[in-house]
Parts: C-alpha cells; structure tokens; sequence
C-alpha cells in the first residue's frame, strides 16, 4: 500500500513488500450491480421530550454539514403532536437543519398518538376520516412554515400498544387502502406504520394488495428487536423486495446506558428491569446496524434516535445521572456521531447500493455505492473484530480513471481521519485497518472517483453451452459477468471453504478462484460442497431434442435429508431430495424432468442445506423401456468404467471394462452366450440396456 499525502504524489510504505506475502481477503465490488438509492441518513429531534434542546443552529451545523467533524446527515425526523397547538415545536430546529443541508434536505414527521385515539390507544374506524385531516393540517402548517414535510408516517410503532398508537394488522391494511392516499394533499408522501420490532406480519397484507400499496411511498421500520448478536434475517424481507418496496429505518438507537462517547467499555448497563446488567457498551455497534441496514436489509435511509443525547450523535449530559459526561464534551460529535459519518459523509442522497462483498471475513463487512452522478465509488468496510487488524483487498474491476481512493478512518484513536490517498493500481487496493490502536476494531471509509464503467456479460464455462443429454460437472457453472443480470451462481461467503476449513487442506483447490463457491478436489475430481440453502449455481444448457430427460445427480451427504431443485429459465422443473450416510459415498439420485429444446439457463438451488455435488447427467429415456433403463445408444460414457453385465432376469453374467457405448457393445459380446438385450450397470450407478450381437 502507499498512501499519498496530496493527491497525486505517492509516498510509499516500508511495509509493501511483507503486506505482498499475506494473502488478504477480498472485496469484490461491482459498480454495475444495482441495488436500492439511497436517501440518505438522519436524527431525531423531539423538543417536548427533549426540554427544548433538541438542536440548536449550532448541532444543526455539527450534524448537517459534510466537512471535516460534522456528521453530514441531510434528514430531520420530527413528531406530529396530537394538539395543533404544539405545531411550533421543532420549526425552528428543521430551519437550522435545511440552511446547512440545502438541497438533500428531507424532513419528515411521525405522529405517536391520535387525538381520536380511544381506550388503549385504539383508534375507531369511525375516526380515521378526522385523524387523515388532523395530519394534513400538520402538513399543509409545516408547508406555510417554509419546512415542507418530504413524507409523514401514518404511525409510530403499532405494536407498541397502550403507551402510544396501537393498531391491528387489519386496522393498518383497512386504513391504508381507504385513507392513506389522501395523506399525499400538501405533496407529502406517505410512510406506513412503523413496526418497533420490524414485524413482517405488520405489512405483509398490504404488500400483498396493490390496491392497497400504491398509498405507500416508503415502509417504515425500526430495528428495537435487534442487536448485533441477532442473525441477519431479522434485517431480510424478501416480499418486499418482490415488491420493490423502498425501506427507511426511520428510529433505532444500540443501546441507551453507555456514553455516546464510549469506544468499546464494559459497563453497568442495567435498565429498570435489571439494575445490574454488565454488558460491553461497543459504538461499532452502530456502524454494524447501519451497515445490516443498507447491505443486508436494502434500507434506504437510516435514522438515529435523538441527535443530541448523552447516547446520540452529539454529546448532551446525562439527564439520568447514571453517567459523568464531561462538560468539554457536550455539544461535540460523539464516538458514535464520527461512527454514522463515515456513512452519512460519502453516501449522499441519490446514491445507488452496488455489489460487494459483504463479508469478506469473518468479523469484517464491506458494503458499496455509486454516487448520484456515477462520476464516484465509496466503499465502507468494518472491522468487528477489536483484537486484530485486518488487511483487505479492495478490487473495482471494469470502471476506468480509479487511480486512488480517499480514505477515512473512526476507530479509538481517530474521529473520521482524513488518512489522505491510497494508490489502486489494476483496479486493486490492500489497506491495513488499524493496527496501531489497543482496540483494533474500526470503520473505513474509500472514496473514490471513477469513469467509464464496462459491463462484461456472463459466459458459459468454457466457452461453449453443455450440450444435453450429457453430463454438467456442478463444478462448471457459468463465469459470471458484471450486473445482477450476469450473475451466474450464489454462494453464502466468500471463502471457498476447502481451503479455510481446518482439516480440509487436501482438497483445498483454486478451481474456480475468487468466486466463493466452496470446490473441493477429491480422487475422482472436482466436486461442489458446503452447499447451503438459497446458495444456486447456473448452467447454459444446449438441449438437443424437447421433451422428458432423466437426470441423475451424483451426491453425498452424511446430513439428514438435504435438497436441491433444478430450474430452467427460473421456472422449477425438479424437486429433488437428497439422502445418503457418507461424504465419500457419491451416488446417483435420479428424477425425470422434462427440457424444452434450445439454449436455456438451469439453476440448481440449494433448499435445504449440506450436500456434496459431483455432476449432474441428462440422459433420454429409450421409447421402450419403463424401468427408468436408458438406451446405450443414446447415452454414450466417455470415460473407461467397469461395468456389470446381467441378463434380463438380473442374472450376472460377467464384468467388462469399456469407453463409450461402441466399445461396451463389443466387450460384453465376450460375456454373454448369445446376441439380444441385456443390461449394463457402471459403478459410478450408471443403468444402461444393451443390444449384443454375436
Ligand atoms: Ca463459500
Ligand atoms: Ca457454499
Ligand atoms: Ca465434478
């Protein structure tokens, strides 16, 4: 790595030629490969509960401007209050915010209770009419005010029920297609409810209504049910990403007990219910939530909760007691604030998420984005892991005029440090993430400028389509080119795990190298293992002839009851359970399919996990057989295998050895007393019918 002080000039480091000899994990980066836009990043300010203080024209400028210790957040959420006469509450806090966010300004306001709310804070159908009117009226005032709302949410937190709103599935779903579009009158658009927990449940009824959809513009989540121990499918939602539905996490923060300012601290971090919880207080927590937010989850905004706190963004006192805040520290930029810069800074609004590799190793995560214009790459790597510092290649392969990347670093020791340029040279970069703190967990972020982007295609292995029938080794699915739509297989990490797995180096192989499918080398050759669910692999077939094939997968397994299925063209075409007692045992699983003629892309798609693949053979059944036997004259082996001949009856006659069907015609002439049918059945499970002349 060198690092350049001034853009331009190099000034290389001693440490280039050691760095060479690790091998660094790597980030792939594929700038064509499109994701969600992104709006931006924001904060919270609710002067009732905050005394007032909820940001001054000082905060605003800490937290809305973009240079050097500002945060450079350009969103501003705010509450609807329940009485008009608290309209005024937050005006000025959001005139402070747009004269220093400008253009990204986005404001937008979430009521927490209905004034038309009952017992419980349930609100009767019967009032959704005057409770529309009521947000409308907060609209158009915020409109005269000079702060218009970009968007307005239906609710605060549905399921946290009898504090603030409270509202059913149902209830949610019948006031969104009967009302919610006519929160759109003062040119605001419309947030659904938003789900304290991210409950699914929550949206999936209007998700699956476009009657009832087209009156969302944004959901709303907030992430309470996680921390970053919790597994990354709290983050998922796959029907709204069917949908392409845009996401905001519009209210989150880590945790409430620590300092804002804490790096990484074990402390007392007891809330009522449990005074004396112990629990490691971590600000890379926030990068980690932020990060599971975009990349993971295909949020488009992130929104801390309180801007100013003794736990937020800018440092306040402890209003609680629990925690000495120093008072130099109030009303600067927290750990934390310098943590979502590294975002908020670089990601601007209109900035689209692209391909990376989201985690490269264990405890590092990279995320990346194009900018609006598409004239720049950032890229933000974490390292969670605060013993060791890791070294990361960073590749953008296909983009022209990369020569550097701007480089940004929050870790202990650093507050967003400009680190100066780092040279890419071919379209590669290794950085070192920290390695001169105590703590060695940080955030990095790589800005960079780029030019033309070229777009590769995807290509068959090898050049040339499998033709079918004939055997597809699983090993040789297709090289994937840049963009979603060349993407030719899916794999859950980028290890290839017969290489990093302990134990596995024998057959650790760079068969298919930088792709992260996990191919082993065994004694019969190449084989694709570690195979988990949702992980496909993708073939270009050539299909001769239309109609039913058989295919037989060659497989292990010492798990019980894996699958794949096998599609074609992203139509489902087998089902195809897998069972078996050994790793080393490869046998054959058969099922018929049936394959239109032509070029076609088959999928094979892992849906339950654990499995070993070898190949997969498409044979044509003969027209005359109804025993699954396939006709040796359609169905040629290319390699020398041994064979067991038997009459018939299944009565063993002898074994012989052969290549191709010619060959075996001719050798089991040798074993058989007379010319006519008889079956062939290879070791590898191959079942063949003969006809022997003699
Ligand atoms: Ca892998
Ligand atoms: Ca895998
Ligand atoms: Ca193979």
């Amino acid at each position: 790595m060198s690092v350049k002080l001034v853009k331009g000039l190099g000034v290389a480091v001693g440490m280039a030629g050691i760095w060479s000899l690790v091998s660094a994990a790597t980030v792939n980066v594929d700038v064509t490969e499109e994701h969600q836009v992104i709006r931006g990043f924001g904060g919270m300010v609710h002067n009732q509960w905050q005394g007032g203080g909820g940001l001054s024209e000082a905060d605003a400028k800490l937290a809305f401007g973009t240079g050097d210790g500002q945060i450079g957040l350009n969103t501003l959420r705010i509450p609807v209050y329940a009485s008009s006469n608290d309209f005024n509450k937050e005006v000025q806090a959001a005139k402070y915010a747009k004269a220093v966010a400008g253009d990204d300004f986005i404001l937008y306001a979430t009521p927490w209770t209905s004034p038309y709310a009952g017992a419980n804070q349930h609100m009767s159908s019967s009032n959704y009419q005057k409770y529309v009117d009521h947000l409308n009226d907060f609209t158009a005032y915020m409109k005269n005010q000079g702060v218009p709302l970009y968007a307005i949410s239906i609710s605060n937190e549905p399921d946290w029920c009898g504090e603030w709103a409270c509202w059913s599935a149902d209830e949610i779903y019948d006031f969104t297609k009967r009302y919610a579009d006519q929160m759109r009158k003062n040119g605001t658009k419309v947030i659904s409810t938003e789900s304290f927990r991210y409950a699914k449940n929550l949206y999936d009824k209007v998700l699956s209504d476009a009657n009832a959809l087209k009156n969302w513009d944004i959901l709303g989540a907030h992430f309470y049910a996680s921390e970053a121990s919790t597994g990354d499918d709290f983050f998922k939602y796959s029907l709204a990403d069917q949908k392409n539905v845009e996401r905001w996490m519009t209210e989150h923060y880590t945790e409430s007990q620590g300092s804002g300012n804490d790096w990484r601290v074990v402390r007392n971090t007891g809330d009522q219910a449990n005074q004396n919880k112990k629990d490691t207080v971590r600000a890379m927590d926030v990068a980690y939530d932020i990060h599971r937010g975009l990349a993971v989850g295909n949020f488009s905004q992130y929104t801390w909760w309180y801007i100013r706190r003794c736990y937020g963004l800018i440092m306040e006192k402890d209003f609680g007691n629990k925690l000495s805040i120093p008072t130099g520290d109030i009303g600067k930029v927290s750990k934390r604030g310098y943590v979502m810069s590294q975002f908020a800074r670089f990601i601007r609004p209109g900035a689209v998420r692209v391909g990376a590799t989201l985690k490269p190793e264990a405890n590092v995560f990279a995320s990346a984005y194009k900018s609006a214009g598409g004239d720049s790459v950032i890229v933000v790597l974490l390292n969670r892991d605060f013993k060791n510092s890791k070294s990361i290649t960073v590749k953008v392969p296909g983009v022209s005029k990369l020569e550097s990347f701007h480089m940004y670093t929050t870790s202990e020791t650093k507050n967003a440090k400009d680190e100066g340029f780092v040279d890419v040279k071919n379209g590669a970069v290794t950085i070192t993430m920290e390695s001169g703190t105590t703590n060695k967990d940080c955030i990095v972020t790589l800005v960079g400028e780029i030019g033309d982007v070229v777009k590769t295609p995807r290509e068959p292995f090898g050049g040339k389509a499998v033709d079918l029938p004939g055997k597809i080794e699983a090993e040789n699915f297709d090289v994937p080119g840049s963009g979603r739509e060349n993407k030719t297989y899916s794999d859950a990490d980028s290890d290839n795990h017969s290489c990093t797995d302990e134990g596995k180096e024998a057959e650790c192989t760079d068969y298919r190298e930088g792709t992260g499918v996990d191919i082993y080398k065994k004694a019969t050759g190449y084989i694709v293992g570690h195979n988990q669910a949702d992980e496909w692999l993708e073939y270009t077939v050539n299909v001769k002839e239309a109609g039913e094939y058989t295919m037989t997968a060659s497989v292990a397994t010492g798990n019980s009851d894996p699958g794949f299925t096998l599609s074609v063209d992203g139509k489902v075409v087998a089902e195809i359970p897998v069972s078996g007692t050994s790793w080393d045992d490869f046998k054959g699983v058969t099922a018929k399919v049936e394959l239109p003629a032509g070029e076609h892309i088959l999928r094979l798609t892992v849906t339950t996990s654990w499995f070993d693949i070898d190949y997969l053979k498409f044979e044509k059944p003969c027209d005359d057989c109804n025993t699954g036997i396939a006709s040796a004259r359609l169905n040629m082996p290319t390699e020398a295998e041994n064979f067991r001949i038997f009459d018939m009856n299944g009565g063993y006659l002898g074994m012989v050895r052969a290549t191709g069907a010619q060959e075996l015609r001719s050798n089991a002439a040798r074993v058989v007393k007379r010319g006519g049918s008889y079956i062939a059945k290879s070791a590898s499970g191959t079942t063949l019918r003969l006809q022997v002349t003699k």
